[in-house]
């Protein structure tokens, strides 16, 4: 059995009757900003009850070396053809650097070396697809935390924006995704640097992904080459914060 599934089942009703009668009794959460905000938008939903009913906190479900799949699959681009990419692969990445900046302080641009020196975390999760698919990984990385200290996020940073190297259709916009603050900061939240112990594969993301545990695998951007913070979707071209978002998924995709 999942271990998720009872919850995901009770956030499931708890969208269908929604704002009413799940949140009726809770007059006094309309007066917290950030819930009265969220009340406003249908979109957000999924969230606002994630904020009622658990907090923001707590911890994805780590697993033993045991647990582990024997192979972790790929999933969507295993291979960006982007040429600028496919010349840092054909470098090991050793000319990769990773940009931040937007609504920071101290914009970076840091090498895989430079990334390696943060602090960092390993942790065994499971990965989940909504295309029905879940497999257990060991990943290591940077704090994304950390690397928010040294860019110093300024007071009107909301979100923090992933763009990668790739695009699912020729031509077509590259992938990209976004998390809020709270995830942000998460001591889960690492851009993951290895899996199982080796230098992530290209088919998971080589050089660099990001691992938010408590969401569902559309969230984990993989080849992220440039971390941009914004206060709003309206910087990053009015779309709905991710590829997948931009296609009518969830944009708070927790499990
Ligand atoms: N850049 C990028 N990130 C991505 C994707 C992608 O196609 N491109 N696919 C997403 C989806 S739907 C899933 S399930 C996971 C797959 O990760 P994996 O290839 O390591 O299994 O990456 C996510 N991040
Ligand atoms: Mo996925």
């Amino acid at each position: 059995m999942n271990e998720a599934t009872p919850r995901r089942r009770f956030l499931a009703r708890a969208a269908v009757i929604g704002g009413g009668a799940l949140l009726a009794g809770c007059d006094r959460l309309s007066h917290v900003p950030w819930f009265a905000s969220l009340l406003g938008s249908a979109e957000s939903l999924n969230l606002a009850v994630r904020k009622v009913t658990a907090s923001r906190l707590a911890m994805a479900q780590e697993f033993s070396a045991a647990d582990l799949s024997p192979s972790f699959r790929s999933n969507g681009t295993s291979n960006p053809s982007d040429p600028r990419y496919q010349t840092l692969a054909a470098g090991n990445f050793a000319d990769y650097r990773l940009e931040v900046g937007g609504q920071v302080h101290a914009p970076l641009s840091l090498s895989l070396t430079d990334l390696r020196a943060l602090p960092e975390r390993t942790q065994i999760t499971r990965h989940d697809c909504v295309e029905g698919w879940s497999a257990i990984g060991k990943w290591r990385g940077a704090r994304l935390a950390a690397l928010l200290a040294r860019v110093q996020p300024l007071p009107s940073a909301k979100f923090v924006v992933f763009h990668c190297a790739d695009s699912l259709d020729e031509g077509g916009p590259p992938y990209y995704e976004s998390i809020d603050m709270d995830d942000a900061y998460h001591e889960q939240t690492i851009l993951a640097y290895d899996l199982n112990d080796q230098p992530l594969p290209i088919a998971n993301g080589a050089p660099l992904r990001l691992r938010v545990e408590r969401q569902l695998g559309y969230k984990m951007a993989k080849y992220v080459m440039r971390i941009e913070l914004v206060d709003s979707f309206a910087a990053i071209g009015e779309g709905n914060g991710g590829y997948w978002e931009d296609q009518g998924y969830q944009w708070y995709a927790g499990i």
